[in-house]
């Protein structure tokens, strides 16, 4: 105790955001940064780095890296198979200024896979993020698009075909260019 009768100040755990994700394989990496280049041309905003472009399947935010190594357990004890997708569309949210592709029908394994993950890292005493939300599933393509040019009519784009045979579990470092996304762990979607 020092000799003002106060408590020294406990130095906070160190703590990783983190978040599991579907990563599209290079090829579709590839067309997605190009729509996304086109559409900031088109319409300003920031474009989504090809390296960090991604689906969302849960986001924790903050976690004790002490945590790390049973998070990634928990990932591991989902159960689900592999599927397709077809990103098909693009989308605008206007509460965020955000263009985004997804599915204009995602196959049910896909929900299903968020919804198993989310299950299983609740059970283990992981907060997911939003968890009451219903799952939109996207990939983010062009952020803060000026509100004087919102897209009023997005324009049809050739079908990505996508198997997912896999997700991950990411660590996303905040820096003055954006965040930095790390892949600190993979699982395979097995049959
Ligand atoms: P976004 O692309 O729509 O912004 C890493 O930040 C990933 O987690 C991004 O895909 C981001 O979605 C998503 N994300 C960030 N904060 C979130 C939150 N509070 N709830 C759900 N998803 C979040």
């Amino acid at each position: 105790m020092p000799p003002d009768g106060l408590a020294a100040p406990q130095a906070r755990p160190a703590t990783a955001r983190v978040f599991f994700a579907l990563w599209p394989p290079a090829a579709i990496v590839e067309q997605l940064a190009d729509i996304a280049r086109s559409a900031a041309s088109q319409l300003g905003g920031k474009a989504t780095r090809p390296e960090s472009i991604h689906l969302t399947l849960a986001f924790l935010g903050e976690v004790a890296e002490s945590r790390l190594p049973l998070l990634a357990r928990t990932a591991a004890s989902v159960r689900a198979a592999p599927f397709e997708l077809q990103i098909d569309t693009l989308g605008y949210w206007s509460h965020n200024h955000l263009l985004w592709a997804g599915c204009s029908a995602a196959p049910s394994e896909l929900p299903g896979l968020a919804a198993a993950l989310q299950q299983q890292l609740a059970a283990a005493g992981f907060v997911v993020a939003d968890a009451g939300r219903p799952f939109a599933p996207h990939l983010s393509l062009l952020r803060k698009i000026p509100v004087a040019h919102p897209p009023k009519i997005l324009p049809p784009i050739v079908p990505l075909a996508w198997s997912c045979t896999g997700f991950v579990l990411v660590r996303s470092q905040l820096s003055a260019s954006g965040p930095e996304y790390k892949i600190l762990a993979e699982f395979p979607l097995v049959p």
